[in-house]
């Protein structure tokens, strides 16, 4: 039997298919699919650590990242709503030359999952994008951007300035996130909103949603 400590461990050891299995097993066993999320961005942490440490490399750190994401495609049904759709279009992305995903995709899913249409830009993505995408659904209410780099937080401060400038910025709202990303810094570049992780990136979703 899987246990949540098993599944940190390999989700570290940046085991996929064993990852794939674990998670499929504990929610078999009556796992709650938040908790199992949960124990596997605490991994991440852990490999953040390490890394920071000097004591794996960003080969590691991948490998680490792939056996997430293969987890978080397991977890995905069990967290998803079948309203998608219904509060309206969230165009999301990771900003120019960052190339951090695991957090954006599962604050795409969370958001998916309180019942919007996400469209999503994927990682790297330029300013000129954005505007692009919003152009192209002026259905879209919401942008929301995600930064994991300290380096790459003036690209997000450059997106923020390039839409802010555009005529349909009265229609959007941009929410930013990531770990470098603070409230003082959303405030400073002139972003709508910052929340710390995915939960509250839906939650606060839907409220700028009115619903
Ligand atoms: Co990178 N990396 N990485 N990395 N990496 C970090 C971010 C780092 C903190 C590691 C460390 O040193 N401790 C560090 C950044 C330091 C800094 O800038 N201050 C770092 C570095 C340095 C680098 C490279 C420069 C390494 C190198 O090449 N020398 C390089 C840069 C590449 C690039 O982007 N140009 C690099 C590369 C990589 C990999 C490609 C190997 C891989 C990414 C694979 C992938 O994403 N497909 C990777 C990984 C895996 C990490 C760590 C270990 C894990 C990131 C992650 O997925 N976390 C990370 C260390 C860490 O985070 N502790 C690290 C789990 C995820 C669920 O959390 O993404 O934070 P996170 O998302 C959270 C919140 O931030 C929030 O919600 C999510 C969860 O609820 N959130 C939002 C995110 N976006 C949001 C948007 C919102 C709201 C909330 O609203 C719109």
């Amino acid at each position: 039997m899987a246990t949540l400590e098993e599944l940190e461990s390999l989700v570290i050891k940046g085991k996929a298919k064993k990852v794939t299995a674990a998670v499929q097993e504990l929610i078999d066993e009556g796992a709650d699919p938040s908790e199992t999320l949960s124990t596997m961005i605490d991994a991440m942490g852990v490999v953040g650590e390490k890394f920071k440490s000097g004591d794996i490399f960003v080969p590691e750190m991948l490998v680490s990242a792939k056996s997430m994401k293969a987890g978080v495609e397991v977890l995905k049904p069990y967290l998803a709503s079948d309203e998608v759709g219904a509060l309206g279009t969230v165009i999301i992305g990771t900003v120019s030359g960052d190339m951090h995903d695991i957090g954006k995709n599962l604050v795409a899913m969370m958001i998916e999952s309180k019942g919007f249409n996400v469209i999503d830009l994927g990682v790297d993505v330029p300013k000129e994008k954005f505007v692009e995408a919003c152009e192209e659904h002026p259905e879209a209410k919401i942008v929301a951007l995600s930064a994991l780099l300290t380096t790459t937080m003036d690209a997000m401060a450059e997106t923020v300035k390039l839409l802010n400038s555009q005529s349909f910025r009265d229609r959007i709202r941009i929410m930013v996130g990531g770990a470098p990303v603070t409230q003082e810094f959303c405030d400073s570049i002139g972003a709508d909103v910052f929340t710390p992780d995915a939960a509250s990136a839906a939650e606060m979703a839907k409220t700028l949603a009115g619903a």
